[in-house]
C-alpha cells in the first residue's frame, strides 16, 4: 500500500471480484487497493454497493443482506495461515458497514479469490487454504480444486439454495467455541428464558438465539416472505434480541447483525432439526455456515429448545433444514460431548473480475 493520497476511485475505478460464496454473494478486494483510513474504506465500499437504498440500483448489490457482501484479502499476518480476511456487511437501506460479524458464506470464495489474485500459489491438483478470519481471529481450511494450475469452479457438487453443481470447496473450523462471546454458552446456561421464551445463547462460530418456534406463535415451516411480513413476530424477536445482546458479552447491539435469531422445529424432511433464521431482521434464504455450526452444537445440548427437537444423527453429519433445502454440518465430539470440530462443504463460483466504479458524491463534483 502506498503512503500518498487515495487514487481517483471513481474516474479510475477499483479491481474487484465479484463473486458467489456459498448461497451469498459478493465483492472481494485487495486490503491494497482499498482506502488506508476506515471511514473512507467504509464511504467507498457504501457508493460501490449502492447503500443506502432499498434497491441498491446506483450500485452493485443485490438488495438483499445476503448479496451486500464485502470480502477484503491481505497477506497473512500469521506463520499458521497464508491469508487474511476481513468480512464487512454492507447495509442495503442504511449508510453502514460492519465488521462485527463473520460470515462463513463469503469464506468458501476466499480461497479461490486467493489465489485467483496470486495471494496464495496452486499446490498440486488441490490447494489447500489457511484463512486468518480477521472478525473473529480464527483459522479456517478450505480446500480449492486446482487442477492444471488454475483454479476450477466446475464440479459436482450441490448446495441446496444454489442450483447446479459445482467444484466442491470443504471448510473445516476447530476453536471457534465462543468466537465473539467468549464461550459457547456465554451465560453460562444451555437454557436462559427472555420474555417469557426460553432460548440458547450460543456461539460456536456465530453469535446465535435458539428458541422454538411455537413458543413465538409460528411452526417453523413458513416461507422466508411469510416470516418477513410477520411484523408482529420480528417486533418480539427484536425485544428478545436487545436483552439477549448484553447478556452474551455483545453489549448494545442494537446498531449490530448479532445475535442471530433462530427458531427450531422438528425436522421435516429427514434432517436433524429444521431452522428458520433471523439475520437479525430479514428472513435468511438457507442458512449460515457458522450459524448452522451453531445451531448443530446446540442440538447436542440435552433439555435445550434445539435438543428436545432435534433427531441426532448416527454419525458425524448434522443435516440443517432451512427454507430451502437443508445444509450438513460435520461435528466432531470428544469423550464429554463437546463439539471439537466443525466443517461443511460448500461451493463458490467467480462471476465477474473486472473493475467498479463508485459514483462522486455530491461534494466532490
Ligand atoms: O453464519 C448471513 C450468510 C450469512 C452468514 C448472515 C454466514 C455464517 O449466509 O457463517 O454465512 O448471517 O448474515 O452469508
Amino acid at each position: 500500500m502506498s503512503d500518498g493520497p487515495d487514487p481517483d476511485y471513481e474516474e479510475d475505478g477499483i479491481a474487484c471480484l465479484w463473486m458467489r460464496g456459498g448461497t451469498s454473494k459478493g465483492a472481494y478486494f485487495l486490503k491494497e487497493d482499498m482506502p488506508k483510513q476506515e471511514s473512507a474504506r467504509n464511504d467507498l465500499l457504501l457508493r460501490i454497493m449502492g447503500s443506502p437504498d432499498p434497491r441498491q440500483i446506483d450500485g452493485i448489490g443485490g438488495a438483499d443482506p445476503l448479496t451486500s457482501k464485502v470480502a477484503i484479502l491481505s497477506p497473512s499476518t500469521r506463520d499458521d495461515a497464508d491469508v487474511d480476511y476481513l468480512f464487512l456487511q454492507v447495509f442495503v437501506d442504511q449508510a453502514r458497514v460492519s465488521d462485527a460479524q463473520g460470515c462463513g458464506n463469503i469464506l468458501a470464495g476466499v480461497g479461490p479469490a486467493a489465489i485467483e489474485r496470486g495471494l496464495v500459489s496452486v499446490a498440486g491438483d488441490e490447494t489447500p487454504v489457511r484463512i486468518h478470519m480477521l472478525n473473529t481471529g480464527e483459522v479456517a481450511k478450505a480446500v480449492v480444486q486446482t487442477p492444471g494450475g488454475r483454479v476450477s469452479y466446475a464440479g459436482d457438487a450441490t448446495i441446496d439454495g444454489v442450483p447446479g453443481h459445482h467444484a466442491a470447496i470443504p471448510l473445516m473450523f476447530t476453536n471457534i467455541a465462543g468466537s465473539m462471546c467468549g464461550a459457547l454458552l456465554p451465560t453460562g446456561n444451555a437454557v436462559d428464558t427472555i420474555d417469557g421464551v426460553e432460548a440458547t445463547l450460543i456461539d460456536n462460530g456465530m453469535p446465535i438465539v435458539v428458541m422454538r418456534a411455537s413458543d413465538l406463535g409460528v411452526t417453523g415451516r413458513e416461507t422466508r416472505e411469510a416470516l418477513e411480513s410477520n411484523s408482529d413476530l420480528k417486533a418480539r424477536l427484536e425485544a428478545i434480541r436487545l436483552t439477549a445482546g448484553p447478556m452474551m458479552n455483545l453489549g448494545d447491539i442494537s446498531e449490530k447483525t448479532v445475535p442471530k435469531m433462530t427458531l427450531v422445529s422438528r425436522p421435516q424432511y429427514g434432517g436433524t432439526i429444521s431452522t428458520r433464521s433471523f439475520i437479525p431482521h430479514r428472513c435468511h434464504a438457507t442458512i449460515g455456515v457458522f450459524a448452522a455450526v451453531s445451531v448443530a452444537t446446540a442440538c447436542t445440548l440435552k433439555n435445550t429448545p434445539a435438543g428436545d427437537l432435534a433427531t441426532l444423527p448416527a454419525d458425524t453429519g448434522f443435516w440443517i433444514e432451512h427454507p430451502t433445502g437443508a445444509a450438513e454440518v460435520l461435528i466432531e465430539r470428544d469423550e464429554n460431548g463437546a463439539v471439537v470440530v466443525a466443517g461443511t462443504l460448500r461451493t463458490a463460483r467467480k462471476l465477474f473480475d473486472g473493475r467498479v466504479f463508485p459514483p462522486r458524491r455530491v461534494n466532490q463534483i
